[in-house]
């Protein structure tokens, strides 16, 4: 097989005095920070449909990078088959372990579902083959059930019974694939699951065929051997204008009000929830205090935009605050998929690898922050200190759901008025962050 990133080398941990645009400055694979290795603290996966598809098309404009990688024509198995090459040896000159796809990522569809399966089969066997004696494997996998005309009202949200069938062949057949090819996660993005108008909708029929669709995956997936985690993406609107997994605090009712939530995690995208008026963190404390957080998409909107931009992560202090959630979180039961994409003129292979690099820099520091928050402790230590009251013998009694309301009524009737208010320090708290993220970051 010919080397396709051609003059690409393997990129090497530099140091953040290097200029070398090619290596990383933060990410040292080796590196051991909080007992364990880096490599293993940041479990990255690479996106085959932004890395592998995506050609810098968008609405008003055609493609802009060329992603045939050698093969003759788009939309071939023998293109499948070069863009298999072209991940793997992306994935090896990284030093990334995992990839994760949707099932017509990785094959053309056809008309026919049954010549899309036969398909899916065959370029399986060649990832399998082609990743033989590598550490590489897939993360997670997934049916996309938004593209096809035939899901333009909805998937499990359909109101077309034949078409609820064509999902479940989908979903059936991705779920095959995914645990083929070793995957730990299965992931329902629920990219045309809400609606457009209630003119027409039955919200509640709608979401229990989701909740009926996801339970009957979970059965199947349990049944062919499938011990990993079921996920959910929220996403609160895009390309519906409502989305029924609006957010993680939303989905995570959901999955509780369907009897789910054994089986299912969080898989929280960083601009699914600024798009939800959220914080990235947010999302992912909602999800960790739920013992929800199952994995992440990690990449970052435009503060000056209001849609998915799906743009690779460069906000070090974001990617500080969701590594502290993921450490606490005692890691991720799946990984960190870059769901990032490269920008429409970033149009050359070696873009491709500076994307990579900046987005695996920016979570190795922030996971190098992480753990000095923790060693530093007075973030942590503020907040104990901030909920101190409750350790009274009327706080405890609170804690544990022994108080009553005349109890408390009384109390307050006894202070007549409470203590001055504490400050919550919030800039204090700000400056301290600032401080710590931009100390060094050397050993
Ligand atoms: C789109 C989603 C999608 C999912 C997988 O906004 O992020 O890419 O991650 O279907
Ligand atoms: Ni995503
Ligand atoms: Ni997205």
């Amino acid at each position: 097989m010919s080397e396709i990133f051609q003059n690409i080398p393997e990129i090497k941990f530099e140091g953040s005095k290097s200029k070398n645009p090619l290596s990383f400055k933060y990410y040292d694979p080796e590196r051991v920070v909080l007992g364990k290795k880096m490599k293993d603290q940041l479990p990255f996966a690479m996106a085959w449909w932004h890395n592998l598809g995506a050609n810098g098309v968008d609405m008003f404009g055609r493609g802009t990078i060329d992603k045939r990688f050698g093969a003759e024509k788009e939309g071939t198995m023998e293109h499948a088959k070069a863009k298999v090459d072209a991940g793997i040896e992306f994935m090896k000159k990284l030093g990334i372990k995992y990839y994760c796809f949707h099932d017509v990522d990785l094959v053309p569809e056809a008309d026919d579902i049954n010549e899309t399966n036969r398909r899916l089969d065959e370029i399986s066997d060649y990832i399998l083959e082609k990743t033989k004696g590598t550490d590489i494997t897939c993360l997670w996998g997934t049916a996309n059930m938004f593209s096809n005309p035939r899901f333009m009202n909805g998937a499990g949200s359909t109101n077309d019974v034949d078409v609820y069938c064509f999902a479940a062949a989908q979903v059936k057949k991705a779920l095959d694939i995914t645990v083929k090819l070793g995957g730990k996660g299965y992931v329902f993005w629920g990219g045309r699951e809400g609606y457009e108008t209630l003119l027409n909708t039955k919200v509640k029929f709608e979401q229990e065929n989701i909740a009926s669709l996801m339970k009957m995956a979970r059965d199947y997936g349990r049944s062919i051997g499938f011990n990993g985690t079921f996920l959910i993406e929220p996403k609160p609107k895009e390309p519906m204008k409502h989305q029924y997994d609006f957010d993680a605090a939303t989905a995570i009712g959901f999955l509780k009000e369907y009897g789910l939530d054994k089986d299912f995690k969080m898989n929280i995208e960083a601009n699914h929830a600024t798009l939800a008026g959220h914080t990235f963190q947010h999302e992912l404390r909602i999800s960790r205090i739920n013992d929800m957080l199952g994995s992440i998409d990690a990449n970052q909107g435009d503060i000056m935009l209001g849609w998915d931009t799906d743009c690779f992560p460069s906000n070090v202090y974001d990617t500080t605050l969701a590594m502290y959630e993921i450490v606490k979180n005692g890691g991720l039961p799946v990984g960190i998929n870059f769901d990032s994409k490269n920008r429409r003129p970033s149009n050359t292979y070696e873009d491709m690898f500076h994307a990579f690099i900046l987005g695996m820099d920016s979570f190795a520091f922030g996971l190098l922050k992480t753990a000095e928050i923790i060693e530093d402790g007075r973030l942590e230590k503020n907040v104990e200190e901030r909920y101190a009251s409750f350790d009274s013998d009327l706080g405890k009694k609170i804690r544990n759901g022994e108080a009553t309301l005349q109890m408390l009524s009384d109390r307050a009737l006894e202070l007549r008025a409470p203590k001055d208010p504490v400050s919550g320090k919030q800039e204090c708290l700000e400056g301290i962050l600032n401080n710590i993220i931009l100390s060094g970051t050397e050993n």
